[in-house]
Order: C-alpha cells, then structure tokens, then sequence
C-alpha cells in the first residue's frame, strides 16, 4: 500500500496546480510502507462546471510532473463528464446547449484553450445531469418534470449513440422517480432515487430500445443517508460510492458512504428491502467540507474517493478511510460550481 505516498501526490497535485488549497492530512499509520508502482497509466480527475460550462482536469499520474489544465467550451454550463481515452475526448452534457458535447484532443491542448465542439448530440434534453457510459452507448439523467405536475416524481433517461462526430438520441426511458446520478455495472443502471435514500437497479438497462416508462428492477434504501445525489461503482474492487447531500440548503451536513463488496450486499437485498449502515462506511462531519456533494468518483487502487462538492464549491478527496466518521479531506481544491466528477485512467 501506499497510501502516504498518495497523500502527499494529491496534496502536491493540488499545490502545483496553482489553486487554493486549504488542508492537508498528515495523520497517516502507514508511514512504514514501501514501493511506489511506477506511472503504467495516465490518471486524471475530470470536472465540470455549472457556472462557466468550462471542463478541468487534473492529471494525477506523476509527482514529479502535474498539471491542471482548463478547456474554454461555448457552454456556460456543464453537468455530467466523460472521458473516453481511445480518442481522447472529453465529453460533457451542456445545461445552456441541452445536449452532449464532446472535445477531441483534450489532453494535448494547452489550459485556457477555446475548444470547439467535434462531436455534437441533438439538443433534446431539458435539464442534463450526470453521465453514465456502456460502450458507444451515453445516457444522460434528465431531472426535469415529465408529466406537468412537479408533485409527482418522475425523470427522463436519454440514450445516445455514438458514431463518428455524433450523438444520436437511440431512445428516451421515463422513471417514476426522481434522477441525479447513474452509473453502469456491466449491463445493468445505477440510478440515485433523487429526493430520497433510495437506490434503483434497471438490469439489462440499454435491452429497452423504445421510448417507454421502465421500472426498476428493484430500489433498495441505503440506511444512514437522508438525500442522495452522486454514485459511482468500481467494479475492479467492487465498491460503490454514494453522496448524501441531505438538506440542500444547509451547506455542513453533506457525507458520503463507501459500500465494499457491493454487489454482494446488493443481491442480499430484495426490493424495497434496506443496506444497512454497518454494511457502510459513512464520512461526515464538521471536518469534511461536505455539504452538498452532488457527484463522487473513486479510485480503487489508492482507495481515495473524489467529491464535486457544490455548497462550498469544491473539489475534495479523501483517502485514508477506515472506519470514516469526521475526516479532513486530504486534497481541499476550490472549484466554484464543480457540477461532476470523473475519473480516467488509460
Ligand atoms: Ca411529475
Ligand atoms: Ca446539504
Ligand atoms: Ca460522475
């Protein structure tokens, strides 16, 4: 392991790149560790903004050489990213053009560059959140009222089909409930019951190929959170990570909670049945900065989970996380109006 390593490659990330760092972890028990596998693989931590439209990424692949780099898009706002390494392109759902955008080349532009649209959906959407990916295959969750009555829960899910410089809207799955963040596992969705502590499961999700209303498969709560927002899945460790944002206007009482051999625990509990909190591992407290953290990404090697935390526009990750409880973020990056997160590594 070495986590210590990775602390301080975080800590120095965010240090070079030049943007407020407030705090640092330095209560580390692994001081003893040893051996730093050496860079196989570029890793980077994409992000999208709610305020500008603009994409940032940090590379966190290589101490002795970071940087953070800015890509100017059209948009004046963003929500869920993508990268897609075998062809280098960002991809973002634009809240200003309602549609998918993705940018070539966008590890080889220098920051601050204008970008230009090289492969562009229709504009379909409403109100675009998060992004989640299966092969040539992009579903963007909608949270847009569907039925005219905004007391009733409801959401829309778009799938696109790439193909050369284009989206193309395959279909569009109604929800009865509420959408914020998916993930894919494989063939199945992952998708947060927004307003709620719910999670849904659509297996074999993309085999619905008409424009119908799908219920999930099953909803199961995860006990512990009180509104949940961002979700990711590792399938490499089989973890999954979920955001509780709880009251969206109090800006402290936001945690997340890492779920570890999470299909496991997932397959144990039938519909409408509960994950229960000594299942979970829960981060929260006065220490964290968590208030409103709408999207997460984690990796699986350093075990580190990255949060877009958009109360106190942030950027955070946490390492180090055991038990959980009121941890300081290891990397505490301002990032005003950070709408999603994404992590690569190619
Ligand atoms: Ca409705
Ligand atoms: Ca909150
Ligand atoms: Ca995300």
């Amino acid at each position: 392991m070495t986590i210590l390593k990775n602390s301080i490659k975080l800590c120095s990330l965010f240090a070079l790149g030049a943007l407020t760092f407030t705090s640092c972890s330095n209560d580390d028990d692994n001081t003893g560790s040893t051996g730093n596998p050496s860079p196989t693989t570029s890793t980077r931590l994409y992000t999208s903004n709610n305020a500008d439209g603009n994409i940032t990424f940090y590379d966190i692949t290589d101490m002795s050489n970071i940087t953070t780099t800015s890509l100017i898009t059209a948009s004046v706002a963003a929500d869920g990213i993508y990268y897609d390494g075998s062809t280098d392109t960002a991809i973002q759902a634009s809240r200003s053009g309602l549609a998918l955008e993705g940018f070539a080349n966008a590890t080889t532009q220098a920051t601050q560059s204008n970008v230009n649209i090289d492969v562009l959906g229709t504009a379909d959407m409403v109100s675009p959140r998060e992004v989640a990916v299966n092969g040539n295959f992009y579903v963007v969750a909608d949270n847009s009222d569907v039925d005219g009555d905004t007391t009733t829960p409801d959401g829309r899910l778009f799938i696109y089909e790439r193909s050369g410089d284009a989206f193309t809207l395959r279909n569009t799955i109604t929800t009865d409930f509420k959408l914020w963040g998916i993930v894919f596992n494989g063939a199945d969705l992952y998708a947060v019951v927004d307003a709620t502590s719910e999670l849904a499961v659509f297996n074999g999700f993309l085999s619905n190929s008409t424009d119908v209303t799908v219920l999930p498969s099953k909803r199961v709560v995860v006990e512990g959170i009180v509104r949940t927002h961002g979700i990711t899945y590792d399938a490499n460790t089989n973890t999954a990570v979920l955001t509780d944002i709880a009251d969206a206007t109090v800006s402290t009482d936001g945690g997340f909670h890492v779920i570890a051999d999470f299909t496991t625990k997932l397959d144990a509990t039938p519909n409408g049945g509960t994950i229960a909190l000594s299942d979970q591992v829960r981060v929260a407290g006065s220490n964290t900065v968590l208030g409103n953290p709408i999207d997460v990404a984690y990796d699986g090697n350093t075990e580190t989970v990255f949060i877009a935390e958009a109360a106190n526009g942030r950027i955070l990750a946490f390492n180090n996380i055991g038990i959980g409880g009121d941890l300081t973020p290891a990397v505490n990056n301002s990032l005003v109006s950070a709408s999603a997160v994404y992590l690569s590594k190619d």
